[in-house]
């Protein structure tokens, strides 16, 4: 009974309008300023510091100083808050949510992920929008560590433990990322909805969900790719060089970006949205050595010419990956 009513209430909700995702110049205030902002986002140790719930400063450098924000907005009217550690504004039928722990008050990266999933869990679940559709993770010395100790391992337990069985239905896209940030914090956001998406697997890849055991004991819990139930646009998890289960072109930046624009390729196809990315399809690369910077900016710049491309100083979850992409595909 309860799910013929949910039918019924999402057939008559036209599909929402996605959220417009922009790297811009100028201040936060203004930004947060301006009607319809749901978050926004400044990069690394020089972006300022706002007390204001819908803005971080995430703890990865730009290679392009001063960085540009990142900003979320919403046809419609935002109201924001906080409960506990978490930081939410909703408007328009979306929901962004965002935790920052240090690790110092909770005892390593497990236990700081189970916390953080969890409180974000409740206050998800406290709202409307409770389809969640897309997780950004961000965590210190990601690659510390050896086997199932690799801190990233540790993240993967608490994370899953965390998420309990919020997501039996499915996990949502998301990124793990490794920080070089002085303090040693986790921070998660999400963007939800009240609407759910479609998740969307790479046929090249094996569901991180079900890698082997060689990758730790808890699989990574994310999907590929999530098409947002707004027409036509997709949010893509994290993107590297790794076919089937394995990564390839280990020391090999030039052959790891060509695999992993190959991945990108294929999810998008398998999307339904071949034509591929436009100059509204803002993307982050994650790039470990500073000095392949330029070169991993030369390569989007060839294959996407006037695609928006954040490049951030982060970590990739496995030693041997050197770039990793994320980001949007709108119409
Ligand atoms: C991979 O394909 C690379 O743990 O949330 C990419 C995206 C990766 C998300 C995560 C990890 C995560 O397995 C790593």
């Amino acid at each position: 009974m309860a799910e013929a009513c949910e039918n019924t209430l999402a057939e008559a909700v036209p599909p929402r309008r996605a959220p417009r995702v922009t790297y811009r110049g100028g201040g936060a205030a203004w930004a947060l300023a301006e009607a319809g902002t749901l978050a926004v986002f400044g990069f690394g140790a020089g972006a300022q510091e706002m007390e204001d719930p819908r803005y971080l400063r995430i703890e990865l450098e730009c290679f392009d100083a001063p960085g540009p924000l990142e900003v979320w907005q919403v046809d419609a009217p935002v109201e924001h808050g906080c409960d506990g550690a978490v930081r939410w504004a909703r408007g328009g039928g979306w929901l962004f949510a965002g935790i920052e722990l240090d690790e110092s008050d909770h005892g390593g990266p497990r236990a700081t992920a189970r916390h953080a999933y969890e409180e974000l869990r409740c206050v998800v679940g406290a709202h409307a929008e409770r389809h969640v559709l897309r997780v950004w993770n961000y965590l210190a010395a990601i690659n510390q560590g050896e086997d199932d100790a690799e801190r990233y391992k540790l993240f993967c337990d608490g994370r899953a433990a965390g998420m309990g069985d919020f997501f039996a239905d499915g996990f949502p896209a998301a990124t793990a990322i490794g920080h070089h940030g002085a303090r040693p914090v986790l921070q998660v956001y999400l963007l939800a909805c009240d609407q759910p998406g479609e998740r969307v697997e790479n046929p090249r890849q094996v569901s991180a969900w079900r890698y082997p055991r060689q990758y730790g004991r808890t699989p990574p819990s994310f999907a590929r790719a999530m098409a947002l139930p707004a027409a036509d646009v997709l949010a893509i998890s994290g993107t590297a060089a790794v076919v089937g289960h394995a990564s390839t072109h280990a020391d090999d930046l030039h052959a790891q970006l060509a695999e992993t624009f190959t991945n990108l390729d294929t999810l998008l196809a398998t999307a339904g949205m071949a034509e591929g990315f436009d100059t509204h399809s803002p993307l982050k690369a994650y790039v470990r050595h500073p000095a392949d910077a330029a070169q991993v900016r030369e390569f989007i710049a060839r294959r996407l010419p006037g695609v928006p491309v954040l490049l951030l100083h982060g970590d990739i979850c496995r030693r041997e990956l050197l770039v990793e992409i994320d980001g949007w595909r709108y119409a």
